[in-house]
């Protein structure tokens, strides 16, 4: 097959999704272009079969926003036409869904199909808003066929849009091989803890959304009964917010700010336990490399979250806000070797058999199939 993917290509779940899924795609011999207006930030550029094409937006002084969607859609098209593409696959409603949708009615002779991927805040925060909610319901309704990546996520999108047609769901998935305990560091681990002390992580694109705060407070209340540090992984918006609570909270000397890290594998098995106290989480997939990597995961149970972790198996769940309680819960696992053993065991065990790139590239390939068959 010849796919072209439409993505994000920043730091956050859509871009690694699509940027791990084309590489999936091109291992199994299907040639894949990124289409983006930078390369996405996972994508091997040195597959034979994986190409990068970037989307570049003229500034004209009348145009306050620059139409990037527009641009998009003319290099998508221009990428089906050289390259004999029959398939588009947009990640995140907004923009990527309408452009693929133009490219599709512009170059009709192509034949082309349309899949759009549904992650989560392009439905329950970007589309619901109310300047963007027609327009991704046209997405929508539109695309040949339509992936959610939770039951969650699948149920908001038809209770929100009103959505009667089928919605797939085809989870975030892990290379078990990449996100292992194997990776574990001692020597990485030991740069941030001494002796005995705990780790905990967060790695997140510091968004309102994930409450980069509420880790901070989660933190300082289990580090008055256990011996830890806290690793925050990542930056965005909140970033200065949750170092002011650090300081405020007289934390700082026990939280380290690690800013962007592209492999994040080695980091989350060098730690016990991922923090992801998100107000909501279509997915969580952050959540799902932790556990693959024997980390289990204290976090709110919201959205699909609790599709990925079992509570009181592979982690604890608790109400959106509630930091006392999700403190609670870790003092409990990290308090107890057995019971943090049994869960990295248990949430390694849950991500490798449900969540591995195996199983889920394989669904996305059926739809490209089915959806294929029905070109004239
Ligand atoms: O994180 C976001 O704010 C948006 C989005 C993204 O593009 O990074 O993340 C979403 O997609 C991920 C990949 O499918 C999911 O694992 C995340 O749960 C989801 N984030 C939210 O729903 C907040």
């Amino acid at each position: 097959m010849k796919i072209a993917i439409a993505c994000h290509p920043t730091f956050g779940g859509s871009g690694v999704v699509a940027s791990e899924l084309g590489m999936e795609l091109a291992k199994r011999d299907h040639d894949v272009h990124f289409v983006s207006y930078q390369p996405p930030f996972r994508v091997d550029q040195h597959h034979d079969r994986v190409h990068v094409h970037e989307v570049e937006v003229t500034s004209y002084p009348l145009f306050k926003y620059p139409p990037y969607a527009l641009a998009l859609a003319t290099k998508l098209m221009e990428v089906v036409r050289a390259n004999d593409v029959h398939l588009l696959h947009a990640h995140y409603a907004i923009p990527h869904s309408i452009s693929a949708l133009l490219a599709r009615q512009m170059c009709r002779d192509c034949n082309l199909r349309v899949i759009t991927t549904l992650h989560g805040t392009d439905i329950t925060l970007v589309g619901a808003d109310h300047s963007f909610y027609e327009v991704t319901r046209y997405g929508i309704e539109e695309s040949d066929a339509v992936t959610a990546v939770s039951d969650d996520l699948a149920a908001e999108t038809r209770r929100e849009f009103g959505i009667e047609k089928p919605i797939h769901v085809v989870p975030n998935f892990i290379d078990p091989d990449v996100y292992s305990p194997t990776r574990r560091n001692e020597a990485l681990r030991q740069s941030y803890v001494t002796g005995d002390e705990a780790l905990m992580i967060h790695v997140s694109n510091f968004r309102p959304v994930k409450r980069p705060i509420d880790v901070v407070r989660i933190f300082s209340l289990v580090a008055k009964d256990v011996p830890a540090r806290l690793l925050m992984v990542g930056t965005g918006p909140e970033l200065a917010a949750a170092k002011e609570e650090a300081a405020r909270l007289e934390v700082c000397d026990r939280v380290i700010f690690a800013g962007a890290v592209v492999g994040v594998a080695e980091l989350l098995a060098s730690s016990d336990l991922l923090l992801l106290p998100s107000d909501s989480e279509s997915f969580g997939l952050a959540a799902l490399e932790a556990m693959a990597c024997g980390t289990p995961v204290v976090g709110t149970c919201t959205g699909g979250l609790p599709e990925v972790v079992e509570d009181g198996a592979s982690g604890a769940l608790e109400p959106v806000g509630d930091v006392q309680a999700m403190a609670m819960r870790a003092v409990e696992i990290l308090g107890n070797q057995q019971l943090l053993r049994q869960m990295g065991e248990a949430a390694r065990q849950r991500a490798v058999t449900k969540f591995p790139a195996s199983r889920v590239v394989e669904q996305y390939v059926q739809i490209y199939e089915e959806v294929l068959a029905t070109r004239d």
